[in-house]
């Protein structure tokens, strides 16, 4: 253990198991004759985070002392899943743990499995902001993480007789992770009115009076950067009534219902997540915890740059603020309120400071995603801000008048109030005039939002404000911890774990070795043992028994159209019924395939719904059907998350990729799968470009039309004769003479392709796809070719990791430098 000689470390197993054994006895009250798995994963944790404590304290402290530029990344969802695996290899002293428990009678795997998930995220905009913090920690950059703490995170999802139900998450019984900061807290407001004074110089001042106010309560989560012993802050804010636990005049009169009331309306603020991925629905209470975690987290980030009393000019110096999508936007106008209300600045220094100090990143093209609130929302909750927008409006487009005299339509089309009944605040555009970058997340997504949703923005700022920072991941959770066969197989060539885990570029030493035959023969016996994981998992979950020899065929990732995993159920379905129509004998001689699905459903997206349905449905049928056998297995797992993505990724042989063309911003599962020695079926969408770019074309399966094309194919698919794919088109007359059950229940589905013009181009993709999917058994078949494409694969994917990344946003966006920890304390 590289910590050895920290203060943070355990100084050997004997320590370990001693603080256990403290943490079970007296912080548990438990004694150790009864100390079952939940205690001692308890006081595993327990143990553990005394150990970051100590290095975090250290890092503050570090950081106060240098008082050097920070970054704070702002963002509604981060996506972390289990702790304590983590913590445990990012300090160095898993080892350490596995044998103090095991001589404690526990295995540390069960240990790590008692762990709720912290699933504060929908998807992957989440799970990317849980990446980011793993990699700056890593690389010693100061930075915050500032969020909501969450009562119930994502919804669980059962499947019940082939529906998603969603049942509450309540994470948060016991979580050891978590400090409360009760002397940490800011009073909000909402609602109330703006009043305007003048002094005798003339200077006009609002204030924003009466409303309503809620407290917010800082929750501190410890991130440990990997191999180092920085170890950075995590800072979700929970709401509470402001005024202590009651009302008490409320109380002593009698009112006691209302007082409670007042208590549970401040708490709803931060209860639940919003599940929707990919859609926005401007509900009210959406807005209150945007601005709730906004105005929390700019005071807190003012508050610190107060203390070094530096004239606030040099704010932009000290301060990155980086928007998480638009979802933090109201944080422009919240630091130009503070500046011009309450410290009493000039606009126009203000806004500079704005502009300097906050940068956008976007993360979705979807015209459903890009959130809009209405005016008449926004000036009941923050009527000062409403104001403030609108002058930020203004002068942004007298500045547009002045260098566009000739257009004047584009001042309705860039203006951030679109003109609209009623009239919407338009959060995007909002978000890229108040920063000095915006980015997209893969080349082809950043290309599209400069030529398309964007483009007059890019006329009026130049092209130097957009750039491009290719999403990544972390290799630490996402290789290391989450496929130790691999890992330590890998470093064997690669050298120490802890070189190549933070310099993902020294993947490219496995490749001298692809043709070495004991560097395969272990490569394939990893693989074979991922997918037995697998295999057991999904025996213990669903009672399906699949082999681990067959190829496994996976897409995991929220439920969406855009997404098309209509078209891989539709694909397998096809399968389905090319076996029917075989012999006995020729069907034994077909490589068999499991196909694995899994995800969740935004609780009101009904087609959504509909395709986990069908999904089940259609595995009821095939796995019950004697005549298939191994041949083909329909899975489908539920409850999708971050811990049981670590059990899957690894075991994929193929993994799906396949969103329409010019939808999918960047995608990050399809980097994880490469780099877990998986192939991937994809289109020429997000990141799956680059991959391909980066590990050679002849090793990854791509088709379908391509995002230049998608416009007109739409265009023919509405207005022109709209031909069905023919062996689709045997697909939805088999759907639809009720062999998976009632065909009413997918009537949906088929008339989105059939007969409402196709708008994800399932039919336009379908024949490519299948060509390609014949192409992957073929391919599969030649097991020497393969194993040659996964090693090849794995060993060209260092530039998808998180660090890179990173470091990218580091020098072109937010000019700040890594904080090097003093290694002789
Ligand atoms: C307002 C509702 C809402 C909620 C979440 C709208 C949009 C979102 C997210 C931006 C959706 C999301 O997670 N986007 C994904 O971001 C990933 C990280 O950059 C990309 O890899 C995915 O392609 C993109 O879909």
């Amino acid at each position: 253990a590289w910590l050895k000689n920290q203060a943070s470390g355990f100084k050997g197993k004997d320590q370990f198991e001693k603080e256990v054994v403290r943490h079970v006895e007296t912080t548990l009250a438990r004694s150790m004759f009864n100390c079952d798995e939940t205690a001692a994963y308890a006081a595993t944790s327990l143990a553990f985070r005394d150990r970051l404590v100590i290095e975090w304290n250290r890092t503050q402290q570090r950081q106060t002392f240098a008082d050097s530029k920070r970054v704070y990344y702002l963002s509604l969802e981060f996506l972390m899943g289990r702790a304590l695996d983590n913590a445990m290899l990012n300090i160095g002293e898993k080892e350490v743990a596995k044998s103090g428990l095991s001589e404690l009678g526990f295995r540390v795997e069960d240990i790590i499995q008692q762990e709720h998930d912290a699933a504060l995220g929908n998807g992957g905009l989440g799970r990317l902001a849980a990446c980011f913090l793993d990699s700056l920690a890593s690389l010693n950059f100061p930075a915050w993480g500032y969020g909501l703490r969450y009562r119930y995170g994502i919804f669980k999802q059962e499947i019940i007789d082939g529906y998603q139900v969603e049942v509450p998450d309540y994470w948060l019984d016991f979580n050891p992770w978590e400090f409360p900061r009760h002397d940490v807290t800011v009073d909000i407001q909402f609602y109330g009115n703006v009043n305007k004074t003048t002094d005798d110089s003339g200077k006009v001042t609002a204030h924003w009076e009466g409303g309503e106010t809620v407290r917010a309560v800082a929750y501190d989560v410890p991130i440990p950067g990997y191999a180092t012993p920085s170890t950075n802050n995590l800072r979700l804010w929970s709401s509470q009534a402001a005024s202590g636990e009651f009302d008490f005049q409320k109380f002593n009169s009698g009112d006691y219902e209302s007082s409670v009331g007042d208590q549970q309306r401040a708490e709803t603020i931060s209860a639940v997540l919003y599940p929707n991925d990919n859609l926005d629905r401007g509900k009210e209470l959406r807005l209150k915890q945007q601005y709730f975690w906004v105005a929390a987290s700019l005071y807190d980030i003012v508050r610190r740059f107060k203390k070094s009393k530096r004239p606030w000019r040099e704010f932009p110096d000290q301060v990155a603020i980086q928007l998480n999508d638009t979802h933090p936007t109201l944080a422009i106008v919240e630091l130009q309120r503070i500046l011009i209300d309450l410290e009493g600045l000039d606009w126009d220094d203000a806004w500079n400071i704005v502009q300097q100090t906050f940068s956008y990143t976007n993360h979705t093209v979807l015209p459903e995603a890009l959130e809009k609130w209405s005016v008449g929302l926004v000036q009941h909750l923050l009527p000062r801000h409403l104001q403030i927008i609108y002058d930020i409006n203004l002068f942004f487009l007298q500045m547009v008048e002045r260098n566009f005299p000739k257009d004047r339509e584009m001042l309705s089309r860039v203006s951030i109030i679109e003109e609209s009944q009623p009239k919407m605040v338009r959060m995007a555009y909002l978000a890229i005039v108040g920063s000095h970058k915006v980015n997209g997340v893969a080349e082809l997504h950043s290309d599209l939002i400069r030529t398309t949703i964007f483009k007059d923005f890019v006329t009026i700022f130049g092209p130097d404000k957009f750039v491009n920072v290719t999403n990544g991941i972390t290799p630490r959770r996402w290789l290391h911890q989450a496929n130790p066969g691999l890992s330590s197989l890998i470093a064997s060539k690669a050298g120490d774990p802890e070189h190549y885990l933070k310099d993902l570029t020294l993947l490219n030493k496995i490749e001298l070795s692809v043709n070495d035959p004991a560097f395969r023969k272990a490569w394939a016996e990893v693989k074979l043992a991922n997918k037995q994981r697998l295999a057991d998992y999904i025996k213990s979950t669903t009672g399906i028994v699949v082999s681990p020899k067959a190829l496994f065929d996976v897409q995991v990732k929220r439920i969406h159209e855009y997404k098309r995993q209509q078209m891989n159920i539709f694909g397998v379905i096809f399968r389905y019924l090319k076996l029917k129509s075989m012999s006995p004998e020729e069907r034994k001689k077909v490589l068999p395939r499991v196909s694995i699905f899994g995800g969740k459903a935004a609780p009101g997206y009904w087609m959504a719904k509909q395709i986990i349905h069908l999904i089940n449905s259609v595995g009821s049928v095939v796995n019950n059907d004697p005549d298939i056998g191994d041949a083909l297995k329909v899975i489908f797992l539920e409850d999708y998350n971050v811990s049981k993505a670590e059990i899957i990724i690894p075991a994929s042989d193929i993994s799906e990729h396949i969103s329409t063309a010019g939808t999918e911003a960047s995608g990050t599962s399809n980097m994880k799968f490469v780099l877990n020695g998986g192939l991937i079926i994809g289109t020429c969408d997000g990141a799956n470009i680059e991959i391909t770019r980066e590990i050679g074309e002849e090793n990854i399966f791509l088709f379908g039309n391509l995002a230049e094309d998608v416009d007109d194919l739409r265009h023919k698919n509405t207005y022109g004769d709209h031909k069905i794919d023919p062996s689709l088109d045997k697909v939805f007359n088999v759907i639809q003479s009720g062999t998976f059950g009632n065909a009413q229940d997918f009537q949906g589905m088929v008339s989105a392709v059939r007969e409402h013009g196709d708008f994800y181009l399932v039919s336009d993709d379908f024949h490519s796809y299948l060509e390609t999917q014949e192409l992957v058994d073929k391919s599969y078949a030649d097991q020497e070719l393969w194993i040659t494409k996964c090693i090849t694969s794995v060993a060209r994917m260092g530039f998808f990791s998180s660090d890179r990344c990173i470091n990218e946003y580091a020098e072109e966006i937010w000019n700040v430098e890594p904080l090097q920890p003093d290694t002789n304390n």
